[in-house]
Protein backbone atom coordinates (compact mmCIF):
# COMPACT_ATOMS: atom_id res chain seq x y z
CA UNK A 1 0.00 0.00 0.00
CA UNK A 2 1.32 3.11 -0.85
CA UNK A 3 1.49 6.40 1.53
CA UNK A 4 -1.31 7.68 -0.42
CA UNK A 5 -3.22 4.66 0.41
CA UNK A 6 -2.42 4.51 3.87
CA UNK A 7 -3.54 8.38 4.11
CA UNK A 8 -6.63 7.78 1.74
CA UNK A 9 -7.73 4.70 4.29
CA UNK A 10 -7.33 6.25 7.72
CA UNK A 11 -9.19 9.84 6.51
CA UNK A 12 -12.06 7.04 5.44
CA UNK A 13 -12.24 5.32 9.10
CA UNK A 14 -15.19 5.73 10.76
CA UNK A 15 -15.37 4.70 14.23
CA UNK A 16 -19.06 4.97 16.10
CA UNK A 17 -19.11 6.35 20.01
CA UNK A 18 -21.58 5.33 22.40
CA UNK A 19 -24.50 7.30 23.89
CA UNK A 20 -23.51 6.18 27.22
CA UNK A 21 -19.86 7.31 27.80
CA UNK A 22 -21.19 10.86 28.59
CA UNK A 23 -23.00 9.95 31.48
CA UNK A 24 -21.62 9.46 34.78
CA UNK A 25 -20.92 6.02 35.19
CA UNK A 26 -18.91 3.25 38.35
CA UNK A 27 -18.45 0.42 39.08
CA UNK A 28 -21.45 -1.46 41.54
CA UNK A 29 -19.19 0.20 44.73
CA UNK A 30 -19.56 3.75 43.84
CA UNK A 31 -20.79 6.15 40.76
CA UNK A 32 -18.43 9.42 40.37
CA UNK A 33 -20.41 12.94 39.14
CA UNK A 34 -18.46 14.66 37.25
CA UNK A 35 -19.67 18.22 36.17
CA UNK A 36 -21.15 19.13 32.42
CA UNK A 37 -22.06 15.48 32.38
CA UNK A 38 -25.14 15.65 29.98
CA UNK A 39 -28.69 15.86 31.54
CA UNK A 40 -30.78 14.26 28.28
CA UNK A 41 -29.89 11.95 24.92
CA UNK A 42 -29.65 15.50 23.34
CA UNK A 43 -26.83 16.38 25.57
CA UNK A 44 -25.33 13.05 25.41
CA UNK A 45 -25.64 13.54 21.02
CA UNK A 46 -24.41 17.00 21.75
CA UNK A 47 -20.59 15.68 23.63
CA UNK A 48 -20.39 13.22 21.16
CA UNK A 49 -20.49 15.46 17.88
CA UNK A 50 -17.21 17.40 20.09
CA UNK A 51 -15.77 13.83 19.24
CA UNK A 52 -16.33 14.13 15.64
CA UNK A 53 -15.41 17.83 15.68
CA UNK A 54 -12.00 17.24 16.75
CA UNK A 55 -11.20 13.64 15.11
CA UNK A 56 -13.29 13.96 11.75
CA UNK A 57 -13.75 10.13 11.91
CA UNK A 58 -16.47 9.27 14.65
CA UNK A 59 -19.74 10.97 13.34
CA UNK A 60 -22.35 8.17 14.29
CA UNK A 61 -23.65 7.65 18.14
CA UNK A 62 -24.78 5.00 19.41
CA UNK A 63 -28.19 4.61 21.38
CA UNK A 64 -29.18 2.25 24.49
CA UNK A 65 -32.53 1.80 24.82
CA UNK A 66 -34.38 2.93 27.64
CA UNK A 67 -31.46 4.60 28.49
CA UNK A 68 -32.10 7.06 25.80
CA UNK A 69 -35.65 6.98 25.07
CA UNK A 70 -37.23 9.83 23.78
CA UNK A 71 -41.28 11.19 22.75
CA UNK A 72 -39.64 11.31 19.20
CA UNK A 73 -36.66 9.41 17.42
CA UNK A 74 -37.54 11.05 14.22
CA UNK A 75 -36.62 14.26 16.35
CA UNK A 76 -33.58 13.16 17.75
CA UNK A 77 -32.40 11.88 14.34
CA UNK A 78 -32.73 15.41 12.98
CA UNK A 79 -31.24 17.16 16.31
CA UNK A 80 -27.83 14.83 15.22
CA UNK A 81 -27.47 15.91 11.92
CA UNK A 82 -27.76 19.39 12.95
CA UNK A 83 -24.68 19.00 15.00
CA UNK A 84 -23.29 16.85 12.15
CA UNK A 85 -23.17 13.19 13.43
CA UNK A 86 -26.29 10.17 12.75
CA UNK A 87 -27.92 7.76 15.29
CA UNK A 88 -26.27 4.43 14.73
CA UNK A 89 -26.50 1.06 16.48
CA UNK A 90 -29.58 0.69 18.32
CA UNK A 91 -28.57 -1.81 22.15
CA UNK A 92 -31.21 -3.23 23.52
CA UNK A 93 -31.67 -3.32 26.86
CA UNK A 94 -33.36 -6.34 28.42
CA UNK A 95 -31.36 -6.05 31.55
CA UNK A 96 -32.10 -3.87 34.04
CA UNK A 97 -35.54 -4.98 35.09
CA UNK A 98 -36.89 -6.89 38.35
CA UNK A 99 -38.31 -9.00 36.16
CA UNK A 100 -35.06 -10.33 34.36
CA UNK A 101 -34.06 -11.65 37.77
CA UNK A 102 -34.27 -15.18 35.72
CA UNK A 103 -32.81 -14.28 32.45
CA UNK A 104 -35.03 -12.14 29.65
CA UNK A 105 -35.53 -14.50 26.36
CA UNK A 106 -34.19 -17.26 28.48
CA UNK A 107 -36.69 -16.96 31.57
CA UNK A 108 -39.02 -19.94 32.20
CA UNK A 109 -41.85 -17.51 32.59
CA UNK A 110 -43.54 -17.27 28.97
CA UNK A 111 -45.08 -13.87 30.18
CA UNK A 112 -41.51 -12.29 30.76
CA UNK A 113 -39.94 -13.79 27.55
CA UNK A 114 -42.83 -11.99 25.72
CA UNK A 115 -42.18 -8.85 27.23
CA UNK A 116 -38.15 -9.21 26.66
CA UNK A 117 -39.50 -9.88 23.08
CA UNK A 118 -41.59 -6.79 23.11
CA UNK A 119 -38.72 -4.65 23.78
CA UNK A 120 -36.71 -6.29 21.09
CA UNK A 121 -39.28 -5.61 18.70
CA UNK A 122 -39.62 -2.16 19.68
CA UNK A 123 -36.44 -1.36 19.35
CA UNK A 124 -36.50 -2.67 15.50
CA UNK A 125 -39.37 0.31 15.43
CA UNK A 126 -36.65 3.10 17.03
CA UNK A 127 -34.56 1.53 14.02
CA UNK A 128 -37.25 2.72 11.10
CA UNK A 129 -37.86 6.16 12.95
CA UNK A 130 -33.60 7.17 13.68
CA UNK A 131 -32.52 5.49 10.18
CA UNK A 132 -30.47 3.21 12.23
CA UNK A 133 -29.26 -0.07 10.53
CA UNK A 134 -27.93 -2.19 13.25
CA UNK A 135 -30.05 -3.81 15.85
CA UNK A 136 -27.41 -4.69 18.71
CA UNK A 137 -28.18 -7.48 21.76
CA UNK A 138 -26.76 -8.46 24.59
CA UNK A 139 -28.46 -10.71 27.05
CA UNK A 140 -27.60 -11.07 30.64
CA UNK A 141 -29.10 -14.42 30.80
CA UNK A 142 -27.56 -17.18 32.36
CA UNK A 143 -27.30 -19.30 35.83
CA UNK A 144 -25.68 -19.11 38.69
CA UNK A 145 -26.02 -22.71 40.18
CA UNK A 146 -25.99 -25.87 38.54
CA UNK A 147 -29.35 -26.91 38.07
CA UNK A 148 -31.20 -23.89 38.83
CA UNK A 149 -32.48 -23.79 34.99
CA UNK A 150 -32.76 -26.56 31.68
CA UNK A 151 -29.43 -25.50 29.64
CA UNK A 152 -30.83 -26.63 26.70
CA UNK A 153 -34.57 -25.15 27.02
CA UNK A 154 -32.64 -22.21 27.61
CA UNK A 155 -31.11 -22.37 24.11
CA UNK A 156 -34.36 -23.30 22.16
CA UNK A 157 -35.85 -19.82 24.20
CA UNK A 158 -33.36 -18.21 22.85
CA UNK A 159 -33.26 -19.21 19.81
CA UNK A 160 -37.44 -18.39 19.39
CA UNK A 161 -36.77 -14.67 20.64
CA UNK A 162 -33.90 -14.38 17.94
CA UNK A 163 -36.02 -15.78 15.49
CA UNK A 164 -38.77 -13.98 15.58
CA UNK A 165 -36.60 -10.69 15.83
CA UNK A 166 -34.78 -11.17 12.99
CA UNK A 167 -38.44 -11.83 11.13
CA UNK A 168 -39.42 -8.28 12.08
CA UNK A 169 -35.92 -6.55 10.65
CA UNK A 170 -36.53 -4.50 7.46
CA UNK A 171 -34.64 -5.85 4.23
CA UNK A 172 -31.31 -3.54 5.23
CA UNK A 173 -31.30 -3.87 8.70
CA UNK A 174 -29.46 -6.10 10.46
CA UNK A 175 -29.25 -7.95 13.78
CA UNK A 176 -25.75 -8.16 15.58
CA UNK A 177 -25.37 -10.76 18.06
CA UNK A 178 -22.62 -9.98 20.73
CA UNK A 179 -21.15 -13.03 23.54
CA UNK A 180 -19.79 -12.44 27.46
CA UNK A 181 -18.59 -15.09 28.92
CA UNK A 182 -19.51 -14.05 32.44
CA UNK A 183 -21.28 -11.35 33.91
CA UNK A 184 -23.99 -10.73 35.72
CA UNK A 185 -24.35 -14.71 35.53
CA UNK A 186 -21.94 -16.29 37.01
CA UNK A 187 -22.53 -20.14 36.49
CA UNK A 188 -23.71 -20.15 32.93
CA UNK A 189 -24.34 -17.94 30.26
CA UNK A 190 -26.27 -18.56 27.41
CA UNK A 191 -24.59 -16.72 24.67
CA UNK A 192 -20.73 -17.19 26.78
CA UNK A 193 -18.57 -16.90 23.48
CA UNK A 194 -18.32 -16.03 19.51
CA UNK A 195 -19.17 -19.77 18.62
CA UNK A 196 -22.39 -20.16 20.18
CA UNK A 197 -23.37 -16.26 18.61
CA UNK A 198 -21.80 -17.38 15.53
CA UNK A 199 -24.07 -20.89 15.44
CA UNK A 200 -27.12 -18.51 16.25
CA UNK A 201 -26.53 -16.57 13.75
CA UNK A 202 -25.94 -19.00 11.07
CA UNK A 203 -29.51 -20.39 11.31
CA UNK A 204 -31.08 -16.76 11.02
CA UNK A 205 -29.42 -15.97 8.09
CA UNK A 206 -27.06 -13.68 6.66
CA UNK A 207 -27.88 -10.43 8.32
CA UNK A 208 -27.06 -11.79 11.63
CA UNK A 209 -23.63 -11.12 12.18
CA UNK A 210 -21.20 -11.70 15.41
CA UNK A 211 -20.13 -8.36 17.74
CA UNK A 212 -17.17 -8.81 19.46
CA UNK A 213 -16.50 -7.04 22.81
CA UNK A 214 -13.10 -7.40 23.35
CA UNK A 215 -13.62 -7.39 27.06
CA UNK A 216 -15.77 -10.22 26.80
CA UNK A 217 -13.20 -12.90 26.95
CA UNK A 218 -11.31 -14.78 29.56
CA UNK A 219 -7.94 -13.63 29.66
CA UNK A 220 -5.24 -14.45 27.06
CA UNK A 221 -7.98 -15.15 24.31
CA UNK A 222 -6.35 -14.97 21.12
CA UNK A 223 -9.02 -12.49 19.95
CA UNK A 224 -7.30 -11.62 16.55
CA UNK A 225 -7.97 -15.19 15.39
CA UNK A 226 -12.06 -14.97 16.40
CA UNK A 227 -11.87 -11.55 14.02
CA UNK A 228 -10.02 -13.75 10.97
CA UNK A 229 -12.56 -16.96 11.39
CA UNK A 230 -15.72 -14.37 11.33
CA UNK A 231 -14.21 -12.73 8.78
CA UNK A 232 -13.45 -15.86 6.55
CA UNK A 233 -17.00 -16.66 7.43
CA UNK A 234 -18.93 -13.28 6.31
CA UNK A 235 -20.55 -12.76 9.82
CA UNK A 236 -18.26 -10.32 11.96
CA UNK A 237 -20.79 -7.10 11.96
CA UNK A 238 -18.89 -5.45 14.66
CA UNK A 239 -16.89 -4.70 17.27
CA UNK A 240 -17.41 -3.08 20.67
CA UNK A 241 -14.16 -1.86 21.61
CA UNK A 242 -12.60 -1.13 24.86
CA UNK A 243 -9.94 -2.44 27.01
CA UNK A 244 -9.67 -5.05 30.02
CA UNK A 245 -6.90 -5.66 32.87
CA UNK A 246 -9.53 -8.52 34.68
CA UNK A 247 -13.37 -8.87 33.66
CA UNK A 248 -15.78 -5.94 31.76
CA UNK A 249 -13.28 -3.36 32.47
CA UNK A 250 -14.84 -1.20 29.86
CA UNK A 251 -11.65 1.25 29.80
CA UNK A 252 -10.01 2.94 26.86
CA UNK A 253 -9.41 0.78 24.04
CA UNK A 254 -6.18 -0.18 23.40
CA UNK A 255 -4.96 0.91 26.95
CA UNK A 256 -4.78 -2.42 28.29
CA UNK A 257 -3.17 -3.97 25.44
CA UNK A 258 -2.36 -1.60 22.27
CA UNK A 259 -0.67 -4.52 20.91
CA UNK A 260 -3.66 -6.27 20.86
CA UNK A 261 -5.57 -4.02 19.01
CA UNK A 262 -2.49 -3.86 16.51
CA UNK A 263 -3.12 -7.60 15.97
CA UNK A 264 -6.90 -6.94 15.52
CA UNK A 265 -6.82 -4.36 13.23
CA UNK A 266 -4.25 -6.08 11.14
CA UNK A 267 -6.82 -8.88 10.36
CA UNK A 268 -9.08 -6.38 9.62
CA UNK A 269 -7.00 -4.72 6.94
CA UNK A 270 -5.71 -8.07 5.47
CA UNK A 271 -9.51 -8.58 5.21
CA UNK A 272 -9.91 -5.48 3.54
CA UNK A 273 -12.61 -4.62 5.89
CA UNK A 274 -11.63 -1.68 6.66
CA UNK A 275 -13.89 -0.12 4.67
CA UNK A 276 -17.01 1.56 5.57
CA UNK A 277 -18.96 -0.50 3.51
CA UNK A 278 -17.35 -3.75 4.17
CA UNK A 279 -20.24 -4.60 7.07
CA UNK A 280 -17.97 -4.61 10.16
CA UNK A 281 -18.55 -1.20 12.19
CA UNK A 282 -16.22 -0.40 14.95
CA UNK A 283 -18.23 1.18 17.43
CA UNK A 284 -16.45 1.59 21.52
CA UNK A 285 -18.23 0.24 24.53
CA UNK A 286 -16.77 2.15 27.42
CA UNK A 287 -17.96 3.97 30.64
CA UNK A 288 -15.06 6.35 32.00
CA UNK A 289 -15.72 6.37 35.93
CA UNK A 290 -12.48 8.89 36.87
CA UNK A 291 -11.52 10.16 34.33
CA UNK A 292 -13.34 13.18 31.99
CA UNK A 293 -15.42 11.90 29.33
CA UNK A 294 -15.21 13.54 25.80
CA UNK A 295 -11.34 13.64 26.07
CA UNK A 296 -11.45 9.59 27.33
CA UNK A 297 -13.31 9.34 23.57
CA UNK A 298 -11.29 11.64 21.91
CA UNK A 299 -8.18 9.14 23.22
CA UNK A 300 -9.51 6.02 22.53
CA UNK A 301 -10.60 7.38 18.87
CA UNK A 302 -7.06 7.97 18.54
CA UNK A 303 -5.63 4.83 19.89
CA UNK A 304 -8.41 2.96 17.22
CA UNK A 305 -6.04 5.20 14.48
CA UNK A 306 -2.84 4.49 15.60
CA UNK A 307 -3.43 0.75 15.81
CA UNK A 308 -4.94 1.30 12.01
CA UNK A 309 -2.36 3.07 10.90
CA UNK A 310 0.25 0.90 12.04
CA UNK A 311 -1.75 -2.70 10.54
CA UNK A 312 -1.86 -0.62 7.28
CA UNK A 313 1.77 -0.13 7.26
CA UNK A 314 2.69 -3.66 7.06
CA UNK A 315 4.49 -4.88 4.17
CA UNK A 316 2.39 -7.56 2.86
CA UNK A 317 4.59 -8.68 0.08
CA UNK A 318 7.30 -8.96 2.23
CA UNK A 319 5.13 -10.49 4.95
CA UNK A 320 3.54 -12.57 2.24
CA UNK A 321 7.48 -13.96 1.18
CA UNK A 322 8.75 -14.76 4.53
CA UNK A 323 5.79 -17.14 5.60
CA UNK A 324 6.02 -18.68 2.09
CA UNK A 325 9.93 -19.17 2.88
CA UNK A 326 8.93 -20.28 6.22
CA UNK A 327 10.86 -17.40 7.40
CA UNK A 328 9.15 -17.42 11.09
CA UNK A 329 11.83 -14.45 12.70
CA UNK A 330 11.08 -12.38 9.19
CA UNK A 331 7.48 -12.88 9.57
CA UNK A 332 7.42 -11.84 12.97
CA UNK A 333 10.25 -9.32 12.20
CA UNK A 334 7.92 -7.18 9.15
CA UNK A 335 5.03 -7.45 11.44
CA UNK A 336 6.82 -6.09 14.50
CA UNK A 337 8.62 -3.77 12.33
CA UNK A 338 5.14 -1.93 11.48
CA UNK A 339 3.86 -2.20 15.21
CA UNK A 340 7.02 -0.13 16.42
CA UNK A 341 6.63 2.79 13.87
CA UNK A 342 5.09 5.93 15.45
CA UNK A 343 2.38 6.70 13.46
CA UNK A 344 1.99 9.71 15.22
CA UNK A 345 3.29 12.63 12.57
CA UNK A 346 0.91 10.61 9.88
CA UNK A 347 -2.09 10.96 11.35
CA UNK A 348 -1.04 14.52 12.34
CA UNK A 349 -0.70 15.24 8.36
CA UNK A 350 -4.16 13.36 7.76
CA UNK A 351 -5.87 15.14 10.25
CA UNK A 352 -4.52 18.58 8.94
CA UNK A 353 -4.98 17.51 5.54
CA UNK A 354 -8.85 17.00 6.98
CA UNK A 355 -8.79 20.59 8.06
CA UNK A 356 -8.21 19.51 11.33
CA UNK A 357 -6.03 20.55 14.37
CA UNK A 358 -3.39 18.07 14.17
CA UNK A 359 -3.63 17.34 18.00
CA UNK A 360 -7.32 16.44 18.43
CA UNK A 361 -7.23 16.33 22.63
CA UNK A 362 -4.87 19.95 22.71
CA UNK A 363 -7.57 21.05 20.24
CA UNK A 364 -10.64 20.03 22.64
CA UNK A 365 -9.01 21.66 25.80
CA UNK A 366 -8.27 25.17 24.31
CA UNK A 367 -12.25 24.81 22.96
CA UNK A 368 -13.24 26.21 26.29
CA UNK A 369 -16.12 23.42 25.67
CA UNK A 370 -15.55 21.28 28.59
CA UNK A 371 -16.11 24.54 30.79
CA UNK A 372 -19.33 25.98 29.17
CA UNK A 373 -20.82 22.55 30.17
CA UNK A 374 -19.54 22.34 33.47
CA UNK A 375 -21.37 26.02 34.21
CA UNK A 376 -24.54 25.21 31.79
CA UNK A 377 -25.11 21.33 33.02
CA UNK A 378 -26.71 21.11 36.36
CA UNK A 379 -27.88 17.10 37.80
CA UNK A 380 -25.98 15.38 35.11
CA UNK A 381 -27.56 11.82 34.12
CA UNK A 382 -26.06 8.52 35.00
CA UNK A 383 -24.89 6.78 32.03
CA UNK A 384 -27.26 3.36 32.56
CA UNK A 385 -29.06 4.70 35.66
CA UNK A 386 -26.32 2.86 37.68
CA UNK A 387 -25.97 -0.68 35.63
C1 LIG B 1 -22.44 -5.81 28.31
O1 LIG B 1 -21.38 -5.97 29.20
C2 LIG B 1 -22.15 -4.74 27.27
O2 LIG B 1 -20.88 -4.92 26.73
C3 LIG B 1 -23.23 -4.72 26.21
O3 LIG B 1 -22.73 -4.26 24.98
C4 LIG B 1 -24.17 -3.73 26.78
O4 LIG B 1 -25.14 -3.27 25.92
C5 LIG B 1 -23.19 -2.69 27.24
O5 LIG B 1 -22.17 -3.46 27.84
C6 LIG B 1 -23.76 -1.68 28.14
O6 LIG B 1 -22.78 -0.93 28.74
MN1 LIG C 1 -20.51 -4.46 24.66
MN1 LIG D 1 -19.43 -5.35 28.27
Amino acid sequence: MTETDVRAALRAQRIEVPSWAYGNSGTRFKVFAQPGVPRNPEEKIADAAQVHAYTGVAPVVSLHIPWDRVDDFGKLASYAAERGVRIGTINANVFQDDDYRLGSVTNPDPRIRRKALGHLLECVDIMDATGSRDLKLWFSDGTNYPGQDDIRARQDRLAEALHATYQRLGADQRMLLEYKLFEPAFYLTDVPDWGTAYAHCLKLGERAQVVIDTGHHAPGTNIEFIVAFLLREGRLGAFDFNSRFYADDDLMVGAADPFQLFRIMHEIVRADALRVDSGVNFMLDQCHNIEPKIPAQIRSVMNVQEATAKALLVDTDALAAAQAAGDVLGANGVLMDAYNTDVRPLLAQVREEAGLDPDPMAAYARSGYAERIAAERVGGQQAGWGA
